[in-house]
């Protein structure tokens, strides 16, 4: 009830002016070659924020062909490695100059809470910057000894123009992990940003701009997917191709770039992560863990525990705390201090988790809490909690990318793994013990990319990301991005003297 109060609340007015709707090419901001728009929505509301020049494959032509330039004759390859850091870490200074209008427009645009964007998301945007600058100038090559007398060399070098997708749910997050290694090794970019969220990354280009950023070295194509995406993908011109988003997509992609130039492809896509509780927990704080694991950012995370796996013997208790615990999250106006949890993304997820919710209760599972929509107006979606959910069901096995929990039941520690790893995916997952045993034997069982034990949702620069199976393809963050975005070449010359 305190849900659907607060989400028919009259929506507060944002604090932010929308100063940036058009493309970003070669430094200038421009219409859209056929001149069209699209609008993007408020979706406390479904009211329109703004229109924004709709990019398409020739807008995408112009992009590449900037950025071509850049990256072919322009300073930015050329200039020192200090420069280009020092470029990132002003871009980085600026961006915690206008946190609270960036925080502001991505709540808006996105839905996010403000307390959110302004606590967690901007001040990591920055974070992520300082930690790629500070890569810039330490990126360097090897010499190996070789057999007979040889000098060999082995530079890095960029790999040229980057062609970038990005999705709804981290715009900005997601702008940073690309983004950051991308330039920091000296490439030119081309970023499509997803069409429920352009806003926030063409006002954080133009920051970048002022930072020193050389024209057309970032370039923004706001679109959509089958038209401004799939030239991205298919694009001769593009060297490296870095998409997040659902698996199906991530397979069309992989296509396009095969069919077209053989681009190299990394890939950031779903899960249906397990969070395993097991029978030592303290159920008191295995519930609110799990519950953050899962309902954060409205559920709408790639890594969120979507099957909280509970062993049968705190089961019932931690059933019962859960349910309480889901009741009491905060649903409300975004831009409202203390709600918990927002809209969702767009009416097309919100119909999506819905339904999931009704084939939830169709295939039999136990619904404990929430099951319906918050509120008259907008994509809010009640706090939902079942229980008793079987491995076949299909709120066990999809991406439901909602405010959804399923809670399963379990006796062995065999058992879980094995259930926990019978899926397609294998993004992440949680473990939650204070036995050491078990969190070692769970770590190195589960067959994902990042195991969190008795913790969840970390995402420190250094650390790498990345889907085992169809979660994905490569890493991101940390060291293992810049891989990602450099060449490597052997330079062998004989040497006279041997000896030396
Ligand atoms: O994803 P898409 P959608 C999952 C989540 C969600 C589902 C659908 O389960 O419910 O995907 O969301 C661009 N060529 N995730 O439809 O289509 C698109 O414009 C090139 C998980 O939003 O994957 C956007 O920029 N590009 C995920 C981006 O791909 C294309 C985050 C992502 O959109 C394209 C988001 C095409 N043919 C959704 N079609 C995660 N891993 O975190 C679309 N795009």
């Amino acid at each position: 009830a305190a849900a659907t109060a607060a989400a028919t609340e009259e929506p507060i007015q944002p604090p932010v002016d929308v100063k940036y709707t058009k493309l970003l090419i070669n430094g200038n901001f421009v219409d859209a070659a056929s001149g069209k728009t699209f609008a993007t929505v408020d979706p406390r509301t479904g009211d329109v924020i703004a229109r924004v020049a709709e990019g398409d494959a020739e807008d995408v032509n112009r992009a590449v062909a900037a950025a071509r330039r850049a990256f072919d004759e322009g300073p930015w390859p050329r200039m020192t490695a200090y420069e280009r850091c020092r470029v990132l870490l002003r871009f980085a200074d600026l961006i915690e100059q206008h946190a609270d209008e960036i925080a502001a427009l991505e709540t808006w645009d996105g839905g996010k809470t403000l307390e959110q964007t302004t606590g967690t998301e901007v001040p990591m945007v920055a974070r992520y910057m300082r930690y790629y600058g500070g890569w810039a100038d330490k990126i360097h090559g090897l010499v190996v000894p070789a057999d007979g007398p040889h000098h060999v060399q082995v530079l890095h070098e960029p790999i040229g123009v980057a062609g970038q997708i990005i999705p709804w749910n981290f715009p900005l997050l997601m702008f940073a992990w690309k983004v950051g290694p991308a330039l920091a090794c000296g490439n030119a970019v081309v970023l499509k940003t997803a069409e429920q969220t352009p806003l926030s990354a063409l006002f954080v280009a133009s920051l970048l701009h002022e930072a020193g950023l050389p024209d057309g070295v970032l370039n923004v194509v706001s679109g959509f997917g089958p038209t401004a995406g799939a030239a991205l993908s298919s694009h001769m011109g593009v060297d490296k191709l870095a998409f997040t988003g659902s698996t199906g997509t991530g397979k069309i992609v992989l296509e396009l770039a095969a069919r077209s130039n053989l681009k190299p492809v990394t890939l950031e896509l779903g899960g249906k992560s397990p969070f395993i509780v097991m029978d030592d927990a303290d159920v008191d704080q295995a519930v609110e863990l799990a519950h953050r694991a899962l309902f954060f950012n409205q559920g709408q995370c790639c890594c969120a525990g979507s099957r909280t796996f509970v062993h049968e013997r705190v089961y019932d208790e931690f059933v019962e705390k859960a349910r309480a615990r889901a009741l009491q999250r905060v649903v409300g106006d975004p831009f409202r201090t203390g709600v918990e949890q927002g809209p969702q993304i767009d009416g097309e997820q919100f119909k999506k988790i819905l339904q999931y919710v009704k084939s939830g209760v169709d295939s039999g599972a136990t619904l404990v809490a929430g099951g319906d929509r918050a509120g008259s107006r907008g994509f809010y979606i009640q706090p939902t909690v079942f229980a008793d959910v079987e491995d076949e069901m299909k709120i066990a096995q999809e991406e439901i990318f909602g405010p959804v929990q399923s809670i399963l039941k379990f006796s062995t520690v065999e058992e879980v793994v094995r259930r926990a790893n019978a899926t397609p995916y294998g993004l992440a997952a949680g473990v939650f013990t204070q036995r050491l045993d078990a969190a070692n034997t769970l770590a190195r069982a589960l067959r994902v990319g990042t195991v969190w034990v008795n913790t969840y949702d970390v995402f420190d620069a250094a650390v790498p990301f990345g889907g085992y199976k169809m979660s994905g393809v490569g890493r991101e963050k940390g060291v293992y991005s810049l891989r990602n975005y450099l060449q490597t070449k052997a330079v062998v010359t004989p040497i006279k003297d041997a000896a030396w």
